[in-house]
């Protein structure tokens, strides 16, 4: 009875670790934003525009795979299409990056309300969605006070966060190779005004290296498990 009683112990501790930190670590599985671009360039002609929305006041809609076509709605304009990793140069989902680039009249404000990012395989099956969350540093809906007028400037950068990065990246595994794999978008945007206002996908550096913290925490957690496990399988034998 003991013995039950410690295993028992153990196991709900396992257990409560992993809600404490797993929850913590796991969860936020997410898109999140970057940082605001002073690209005064023409950067984002190079890239691979994956959604571009035009209306007044406010702008909803999305680009999804049907089969191996796709399919757009709302406010897309026809420039918007699913763009492959391979062509963005992608090879690992640390390196996704989706550049936005807002046109609004005399670069006044714009706001991303919803965003998110979907993967699909090459046959069109779905293979993951990440949805546009706030961060310590962006709330969201996401408010840019100013915008780099006019297209080519983009306005922004969003990436995947270390535990989307560890998600996205064992999906694709799922279905190689990763360079087929198709990208889609929907977004909806609010003070929108002008020109139309875009998503494009690219490639940036990995992320992998500046993210310690969570990786350090996860390494520790395992450690401990192992270790929780290890004392189970010792009482067993016993
Ligand atoms: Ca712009
Ligand atoms: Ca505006
Ligand atoms: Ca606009």
């Amino acid at each position: 009875m003991n013995k039950f009683f410690r295993r028992g112990t153990v196991a709900q501790l396992a257990l409560l670790a992993f809600a404490t930190f797993g929850f913590a670590s796991f969860a936020q599985a997410a898109l999140i934003f970057d940082g605001y671009s002073s690209n005064t360039g023409t950067g984002f002609g190079n890239t691979y525009n994956i959604l571009s929305l035009k209306n007044k006041n406010n702008e909803t809609g999305a680009v999804v795979s049907l089969g191996t076509g796709e399919t757009t709605t709302g406010d897309t304009t026809n420039q918007t299409q699913l763009q492959t990793l391979g062509d963005m140069m992608v090879s690992d989902a640390s390196q996704f990056r989706l550049l936005f680039d807002a046109s609004e009249p005399g670069g006044d404000s714009i706001t991303i309300e919803s965003l998110s990012v979907t993967f699909y395989a090459s046959n069109g099956d779905e293979i993951i969605t990440q949805n546009l969350v706030a961060t310590a540093l962006y709330p969201v809906p996401l408010t840019f006070t100013t915008t780099n007028a006019g297209n080519g400037p983009d306005d922004g950068i969003f990436r995947l966060d270390a535990a989307g990065v560890a998600a996205v990246q064992a999906a694709f595994a799922l279905f190689p190779p990763v360079s087929d794999i198709r990208v889609g978008a929907a977004a909806s945007l609010s003070s929108t005004w002008g020109g139309a206002d875009s998503f494009a996908g690219g490639a940036g550096p990995s992320t992998l290296s500046s993210q310690v913290p969570e990786p350090a925490t996860l390494a520790l957690l395992g450690i401990g498990l192992l270790g929780a496990g290890a004392s189970v399988r010792r009482r067993k034998q016993i």
